[in-house]
């Protein structure tokens, strides 16, 4: 008897049948975009198991982190519904540590936190202009990573804290480099994108350029990819005031010009961040934007 040996070829193509994301359904809705031009998932509610992915990231003890900046009134006005509401809906039976950062530690909330669960609380500097107060939290953000956060947590979310959970945001959320779609621009044509636009700025994208509009008030992953992109945001940042040039929507236009360039692997649906007018098409609701009374919270 002769033995025919297969051909490696074989092989090959078993591989390549194979779902490269097996927790993944993508076609677990049929009127949403759930994957996007360069093969990331786009996490809807019934593209993913939550029982599925919360045990494959027990099994693995993952500690998740989240970091929020709360200065000024900002403090006063949104930290305690902003915590409150995480503890209700944030990757709820996972290790979570929580980096709280502001100006002043002594209104910091006092709050029972569950099992598993603990806070940081971090003490920054008060820029003068809010600009510097938004931008220059990926400065704050690196310098943690660097010293604390690498040490502790191997995912990381950040988060503004005019937000507030109302919905799961869990384990479905986490992935190497984690981008937020904006609700505002979901759906709407690439030129009509808040891009910065002047080519002198770091941040500049060209108007047939583009890919989503995505959302600063939200990212995250893994800890080495939030190094990465707050570093990147940063040196663009900092170029731009060399520059004397300021990007039209500050960090969030030098994050849009950052995940041009380096793809994110997950991107979060309009489910994760609403806008204030939520549109028909959505059906869960995971986080939602607080009212703004912006008189009386900016103070320059
Ligand atoms: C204050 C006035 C104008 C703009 C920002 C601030 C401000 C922002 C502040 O006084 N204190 C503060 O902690 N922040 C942080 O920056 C908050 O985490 C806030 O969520 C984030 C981004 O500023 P936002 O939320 O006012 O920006 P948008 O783009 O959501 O309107
Ligand atoms: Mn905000």
């Amino acid at each position: 008897m002769q033995i025919v040996k297969k051909k490696p070829q074989f092989v090959w193509r078993k591989h390549v049948h194979r779902n490269p994301l097996p927790w993944f359904n993508a076609s677990g809705i049929a009127d949403q975009q759930t994957i996007s031009s360069w093969g990331a998932p786009i996490i809807w509610e019934g593209t993913f198991d939550p029982v599925e992915r919360d045990d494959f990231y027990m099994k693995k003890k993952t500690v998740i982190g989240l970091t929020v900046f709360a200065i000024g009134r900002y403090l006063d006005r949104y930290l305690r519904n902003f915590l409150e509401s995480a503890e209700k809906h944030y990757m709820i039976g996972h290790q979570v540590i929580y980096y709280v950062m502001v100006d002043n530690v002594t209104k910091v909330p006092a709050l029972q936190l569950s099992p598993k669960r603990s806070m940081v609380v971090i003490q920054v500097r008060k820029y003068s202009r809010w600009q510097d107060i938004s931008m220059m939290r990926m400065e704050q953000i690196n310098d943690l990573i660097q010293n604390r956060i690498q040490f502790e947590a191997s995912y990381l979310f950040c988060l503004d804290v005019d937000l507030m959970f109302v919905g799961r945001f869990g384990a479905e959320a986490l992935g190497n480099s984690v981008a937020q779609i904006h609700a505002s621009y979901y759906g709407t044509p690439k030129q009509s994108f808040s891009y910065e636009r002047r080519p002198r700025s770091d941040a500049y994208i060209a108007p047939y350029d583009g890919d989503f509009y995505y959302h600063a008030a939200v990212y995250g992953g893994r800890v080495e990819s939030v190094f990465d992109l707050t570093r990147s945001c940063l040196d663009g940042i900092i170029r731009d005031k060399s520059k004397n040039i300021e990007a039209i929507w500050h960090d969030e236009s030098h994050l849009n010009r950052y995940f041009l360039d380096h793809k994110p692997t997950k991107l979060l649906s309009p489910e994760y961040c609403l806008d204030r007018v939520p549109a028909k098409h959505i059906r869960y609701a995971r986080m939602k934007w607080m009212p703004k009374e912006y008189r009386q919270l900016r103070e320059n």
